[in-house]
């Protein structure tokens, strides 16, 4: 087989990349070693920044996301016992828009099968050759038969475990990591939204996190020892947590439903450098992680791409290659800001075992700033609905 751009995922931001792709002319080949019902249904991300919103709207996806998603000019923070808001569209002009990841990559493939684009999925097998010459090579199974896929590009979007980045020896790669003592419960709860908005709250006993995915489902978290079962946590165990949690003086309280699914999640943040070698370049997860605490994940996959399809566009239409020469260093300068904000939320609202007094105290004091000061906010507005793109 023959393709321009060879992709390897078809998560967001393998999916973008071939529609961006496709809308410039430029043929590739998507390989996904799931199935499509399993990547229509895992739960992940729920917040599109500002500027992922614009994007998916401008290549023709956004029209679910625009009647299904919902629109959120504010964030809350509590921590306390009370909760404070911050105006997210009064602070920035900009506004967030929760709308489950999963239904993003509906909306992805659908598109990419009306337009007869090509997904291979439950592939297996999949290995890299050539990624120094021009033409670069996938080697993958499909269907029981060994097939080769030869392009000018490939494109590794293949999450935290893929196969692309170790393609790029030990010797020429720089990681860059750090493992949080904590994970993420979450769980996704039949009821009605507890609030307008998303809740973020710091409390003695951990941090936890009021989100919701639409009118009738919920999605709520608290931070937890990664290597806790699920089925350590009963139904009630759970509820009494978030309770406690998120008390708060002004009489809101938390909405109970039935809890239909539970997870634990680890938290890192880490990034590879560079995120090009020779003919294969890396986007999204599989070149760099943040904690959930910012929502910047998907963000920062959807940014990637977006950079790769103007650079691959350029290349195509002019012959020129500056835009993929530069694509690390322009990539990275977007991540690296995002894994300081996914940091630093990380560092603002979660308990640290490890914490002195002295510590605890800062903590304390710096949230107090973030929701006193007009300045220390718009710091957070500005980076949770999205910096401008380059
Ligand atoms: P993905 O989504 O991991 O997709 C990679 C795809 O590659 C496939 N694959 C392979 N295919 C072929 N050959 C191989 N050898 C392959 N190996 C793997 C996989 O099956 C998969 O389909 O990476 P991508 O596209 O870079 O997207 C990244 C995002 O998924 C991720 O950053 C976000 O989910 C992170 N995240 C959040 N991001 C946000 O922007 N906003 C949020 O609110 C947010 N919340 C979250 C999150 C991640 C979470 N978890 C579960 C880690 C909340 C949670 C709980
Ligand atoms: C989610 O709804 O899954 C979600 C929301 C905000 C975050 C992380 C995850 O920071």
């Amino acid at each position: 087989m023959n393709t321009l751009v060879a992709i390897i995922g078809a998560g967001p931001a393998g999916l973008l990349l071939s529609h961006l792709l496709y809308l410039k002319g430029i043929d590739s080949v998507v390989l996904e070693t799931r199935t499509r019902e399993d990547i229509e249904s895992t739960i992940r991300a729920g917040v599109l920044e500002q500027g992922t919103m614009d994007i998916l709207e401008a290549a023709g996806v956004g029209a679910r996301m625009r009647s299904e998603g919902a629109l959120h000019h504010g964030i809350e923070l509590a921590f306390g016992g009370k909760r404070h808001r911050i105006d997210l569209s009064e602070l920035t002009g900009r506004a967030i828009t929760v709308y489950a990841q999963h239904e993003v990559i509906k909306d992805l493939v659908a598109a990419r099968l009306a337009a007869d684009g090509q997904i291979l999925f439950e592939v297996s097998d999949v290995s890299v050759h050539g990624i120094d010459s021009e033409q670069p090579s996938v080697h993958f199974t499909h269907e029981g038969q060994p097939q080769q896929l030869i392009a000018d590009f490939v494109i590794g979007c293949d999450g935290f475990h893929g196969i692309a980045r170790p393609c790029i020896p030990d010797t020429l790669r720089r990681d860059y990591q750090r493992i949080y003592p904590f994970g993420w419960f979450g769980i996704l709860v039949e009821s009605e939204p507890s609030s307008e908005e998303l809740i973020y709250a710091q409390h003695e006993r951990g941090f936890a996190l009021i989100s919701t995915r639409s009118p009738t489902v919920q999605r709520h978290y608290f931070q937890c020892d990664p290597k806790d079962d699920v089925d350590n946590w009963s139904d009630d165990r759970i509820w009494s947590e978030l309770h406690t949690r998120l008390e708060s003086s002004d009489g809101w309280k938390l909405k109970e439903g039935k809890i239909f699914q539970k997870n634990i999640i680890g938290m890192r943040s880490f990034v590879s450098t560079p995120m090009q070698q020779g003919r294969l370049f890396l986007a999204g997860d599989a070149a760099h992680i943040v904690p959930p605490t910012g929502a910047k994940g998907m963000n920062l996959a959807v940014a990637d791409v977006r950079l790769l399809s103007l650079a691959l566009d350029e290349f195509y239409k002019d012959g020129k290659q500056g835009g993929l020469e530069k694509y690390t260093e322009t990539a990275l300068k977007r991540v690296w800001r995002a894994e300081h904000f996914s940091w630093w939320m990380t560092s603002l609202l979660h308990r640290f075992e490890d914490a002195t007094p002295f510590q605890q105290a800062l903590q304390r004091a710096e949230l107090e700033y973030v929701v006193s000061s007009r300045a220390a906010a718009t710091v957070l507005a500005e980076n949770y609905v999205g910096l401008p793109f380059a």
